[in-house]
């Protein structure tokens, strides 16, 4: 892809794929395939392709009885150590995972890396803004966001190391077309800024999201972006078995992402929920690996040749560039 104008002086970003094959704590089943689906069919090759040094890094949980609420919390756990070591040595976590609730080692592996607020900027068919009081389903990842902004699960929650719950302030929703009555109704009283998908799809992005963009810029200085790949219209493909009508299309989707890089830099960015079982013929795949491409190639550049230092743990011994304080902090 084009080099964007926009980045910080340096070359394509070096990107860590962080593989997490887990769906409600079971392995390599239903959306816990995607990440595995993805890596399958050539993400890295396509970031290597565009010029990305790439290291990919698959989690795995080594649990005797995999229980739901655990398990998803053990996989936060090692997702933070991961996205904390990746920002630490320069590198641009991208994650690929089953579930939402994986944001919550996101957002902790970044807490320690940054000197400004990350905002949070997520993508989704649904609010995931369940509380475990308000749930009907009992799925977990109905209350990824409300765990994120500390209205459920804080004690678990606590376990990920250095996990603070990010304010709602913080937070700008772009989505939430499928909602739970008590879920919209903790949604319209919370302070989190959000713009459902039928105002993208009426006036386009740029008119939809600029205000709220605007907003979220004034508050904070990074920007980690979320994407449940189920924010696309289950028309193009459904990404999983709870699409909901309407949604965006990809090329939507991709500008969505442009412009919330245009506002603050990604500190991270995640791909969730994709089920290939729902992707019959491969066209979410499609979407999801430009998203790939898109999202890496929008990462902060690296810094000067001079700046580079080894990071311990590549296994291959590559110089890699570690990120300076430029561009970080606004
Ligand atoms: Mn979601």
């Amino acid at each position: 892809m084009a080099v964007d104008p926009r980045r910080p002086a340096g070359g394509p970003a070096p990107v860590q794929l962080l593989i997490a094959p887990y769906d409600s704590g079971h392995r390599g089943v239903r959306m816990g395939k995607g990440p595995a689906h993805l890596a399958g069919h050539g993400a890295a090759a396509r970031l290597r392709a565009a010029g990305h040094a790439v290291a990919e890094h698959p989690i795995e949980l080594d649990q005797a009885f995999p229980a739901e609420i655990a398990s998803a919390f053990a996989l936060q756990r090692a997702v933070a150590e991961q996205v904390g070591a990746a920002v630490a040595t320069g590198w641009f976590p991208l994650l690929l995972a089953g579930n939402c609730n994986s944001a919550v080692g996101v957002a902790a592996g970044l807490a320690a890396d940054a000197d400004a607020p990350v905002g949070v900027v997520w993508l989704d068919a649904h609010g995931d803004f369940n509380t475990p009081e308000t749930t009907t389903s009992g799925f977990l990842d109905g209350m990824a966001l409300a765990t994120l902004t500390g209205r459920c699960w804080p004690a678990l929650a606590a376990s990920v190391p250095r996990f603070r719950p990010v304010h709602e302030e913080h937070v700008l929703l772009l989505g939430g077309r499928d909602l739970d009555e008590q879920e919209r109704d903790a949604l319209e009283g919370s302070t989190m800024l959000w713009v459902p998908d039928a105002h993208v799809r009426e006036h386009g992005p740029a008119q939809a999201l600029g205000p709220a963009l605007d907003l979220l810029a004034s508050r904070v200085g990074l920007v980690y972006l979320h994407i449940d790949l189920d924010i696309h219209d289950p028309d193009y493909a459904p990404a999983n078995p709870y699409a909901a009508p309407g949604g965006l299309d990809p090329s939507t989707v991709r500008q969505v992402v442009r412009l919330v890089a245009e506002r603050r830099p990604l500190a991270a960015a995640t791909l969730a929920a994709y089920d290939p079982g729902c992707d019959t013929e491969d066209r979410m795949l499609t979407a999801a690996l430009d998203l790939v491409e898109l999202l890496a190639g929008l990462a902060p550049g690296t810094t000067p040749p001079d700046m580079r230092t080894t990071e311990p743990h590549d296994p291959a011994g590559q110089e890699r560039p570690v990120r300076d304080g430029e561009g970080r902090g606004r």
